[in-house]
């Protein structure tokens, strides 16, 4: 079909995530530079956008999701990203690690692991295919730190394991979140003795626990474009202690089948 008879296709809808999520103010911006007024932003959740987008491709129909890389949908389906020439999402995204206040001295084995904590979209794609493909967030993050034991050695040398400690991580359940924060809490438990809470919060919930001390820390904050209203909020309330990924993506995602190659293609 001619590229402008997409919207019919889709009923004008783009599939998205959580409210919360970075990327659906990203895309209620898209919606608004590139005049795509008559089209709707379906909010969901992580899980149930990858659920209609497995539907559609086993049906070969047209989707248009929220997407971003590290993702184990791109090792699953054939898809691409919408080209956007306006640069609604920004160029070069970050994921950060972000500490409570004062972490660094009330816990400095786990405050200096974060500090150095830093991995590939490689690395974590292993993990979340793994998770994808049925092994539990846990077992995957130890099957992780096993295969890649000189890597937690780098992060851990030198550092001197704590006795039970507890030690609280938030995050969201995105699944590229849930692998980080699932290796974060295996090797502070396994490696530096702390007893550690991964607690599964909305991404608002996640800036304000580590900005007003309930969570000491978070390895899920997208900067600069993706985040950046909460980092606007609460960046003087807490540390950043840096990207423990750089390279990575958040867009409009289609089935590599589709007759479209820019988000422009979607103005009726
Ligand atoms: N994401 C994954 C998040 C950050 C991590 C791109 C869905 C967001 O949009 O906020």
């Amino acid at each position: 079909p001619p590229p402008n008879a997409v919207g019919d296709e889709v009923d004008h809808q783009i599939i998205g995530i959580d409210a919360g999520a970075g990327i659906m103010k990203s895309t209620t911006q898209a919606i608004k530079d590139y005049d795509l007024t008559n089209w709707t932003l379906v909010e969901g959740s992580g899980a149930a956008m990858t659920a209609a987008l497995d539907k559609a491709v086993k049906n070969q129909e047209p989707i248009i999701i929220t997407g971003w890389t590290p993702h184990w949908m791109f090792n699953k389906y054939d898809l691409k990203y919408l080209e956007d020439p306006k640069k609604t999402y920004g160029e070069s995204e970050e994921i950060h690690t972000i500490a409570r206040k004062g972490l660094k001295e009330d816990h400095p084995t786990a405050y200096e692991f974060l500090n150095r904590f830093a991995w590939t979209s490689e690395d974590m794609g292993e993990m979340m295919t793994a998770i994808q493909e049925g092994a539990s967030p846990e077992l995957a993050a130890q099957d992780w730190a096993t295969k890649h034991a000189d890597k937690v050695a780098e992060w851990t040398k030198g550092l001197q394991p704590v006795s039970g400690d507890t030690f609280k991580l938030s995050y969201v359940a995105w699944d590229s979140e849930i692998a980080s924060t699932n290796l974060l809490k295996y090797v502070l438990e396994h490696e530096l003795g702390y007893k550690v809470d991964a607690l599964q919060v909305e991404a608002g919930p996640m800036w304000t626990g580590v900005a007003n001390g309930d969570v000491d820390a978070s390895p899920a904050a997208w900067l600069p474009l993706t985040h950046a209203d909460y980092w606007a909020e609460y960046k003087d309330k807490l540390d950043d202690l840096g990207p423990n990924m750089t390279g990575v993506k958040t867009g409009l995602v289609v089935p590599a089948y589709m007759n479209i190659n820019s988000i422009e293609d979607l103005k009726d």
